[in-house]
């Protein structure tokens, strides 16, 4: 039989090289197929992801960053400078962490989904038309933000005007000056050519971009063990797959950037810098916390905790 898997990304992207990387696995080890759908093939992230909850796709990554209306909690990966910006120090905290691999499966089989793993995509920068140094910079700059309520907040308290779009509509959106700025890793703004629409990119330090891929729950319960065990393991291998890909991608994703576009301007936030936005983080966490009561509390602490033991 063939399972369908569908994600947010082209092939050669970051989801689209896990995917890839399950597929392998799930074929060289047993008889199943896998049918790959990278972005644009079945709609938008909110799309696959109902696609998923009906059962219509096995499997789906979609990022926390549209998953925050389904699961509040999901937003977590929205509080500014939670996770370490740089990817190195966010291996072991996926592989370990209490809050990814058994707190979060239980609030995501609520919605009909097996939840399978988290991993990390890199440090998000913003990129702007206008140079960007203090909270102050950003004020009436629309900037696109995932549809998610607190990454709306988290934008509000730096400064700026988020717009909340899917991914699709954020290039022309930029092009006609819809919106003047976004946020993503550097491979993304690579690979979507977002330099061509944005004249400045800033590194804040204010986040990694996290990802998620899960499974519908009914056809997850449905298989045998051997067969849940083949998904995990082919996982597994995926996720170590990813991280090592990973490795210096950000780096030659500038590179290529400066190639494409030689004066496109790169500013790195100082520390003093960074204090401004670091502060609206309180906020942003406060926000978290009514959003999502005693649940998100609890979720939050745990990541902290985890995050510490990874870290350290
Ligand atoms: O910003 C976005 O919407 C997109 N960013 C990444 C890195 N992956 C998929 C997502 O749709």
């Amino acid at each position: 039989d063939t399972w369908k898997y569908a994600f947010e990304e082209a092939m050669t992207d970051v989801q689209g090289v896990f995917a890839q990387k399950f597929k392998e696995e799930i074929e060289a080890n047993s008889d199943h197929q896998i049918q790959l759908f990278p972005f644009g093939t079945l709609g938008e992230s909110a799309d696959i992801m109902e696609q998923a909850q009906a059962g219509i796709l096995q499997f789906v990554d979609q990022s926390p960053g549209f998953t925050g209306a389904l699961i509040p909690e999901a937003q977590v990966f929205f509080v500014p400078y939670l996770l370490p910006a740089e990817s190195e120090k966010l291996g072991d905290f996926f592989r370990n962490s209490k809050a990814i691999n058994e707190m979060f499966p239980a609030l995501y089989a609520e919605q009909g989904l097996e939840l399978l793993t988290m991993f990390p995509e890199g440090e998000v920068v913003m990129t702007t038309k206008e140079k960007v140094t203090t909270p102050a910079d950003l004020d009436e700059v629309k900037f696109r933000v995932m549809t998610n309520p607190l990454l709306v907040e988290s934008y509000q308290a730096f400064g700026a005007t988020p717009t909340p779009l899917p991914w699709g509509e954020v290039f022309g959106a930029l092009q006609t000056n819809i919106i003047q700025g976004q946020e993503n890793p550097l491979f993304w703004v690579e690979s979507t050519k977002m330099y061509e629409v944005t004249d400045y990119i800033t590194f804040t330090g204010h986040n990694n971009f996290t990802t998620a891929v899960m499974a519908n729950k009914a056809f997850f319960d449905g298989l045998a063990e051997e067969e849940q065990q083949l998904i995990r393991d082919a996982i597994d291998v995926s996720f170590e797959h990813i991280l090592e890909y990973q490795e210096g991608l950000s780096e030659r994703s500038l590179e290529k950037i400066k190639e494409a576009r030689p004066d496109i301007n790169v500013v790195v936030l100082t520390e003093e810098q960074r204090q401004p936005f670091k502060e609206a983080a309180a906020e942003v966490e406060a926000k978290f916390i009514e959003m999502t009561g005693e649940s998100g509390k609890a979720i939050l602490e745990q990541m902290k905790k985890d995050l510490q033991a990874a870290t350290q």
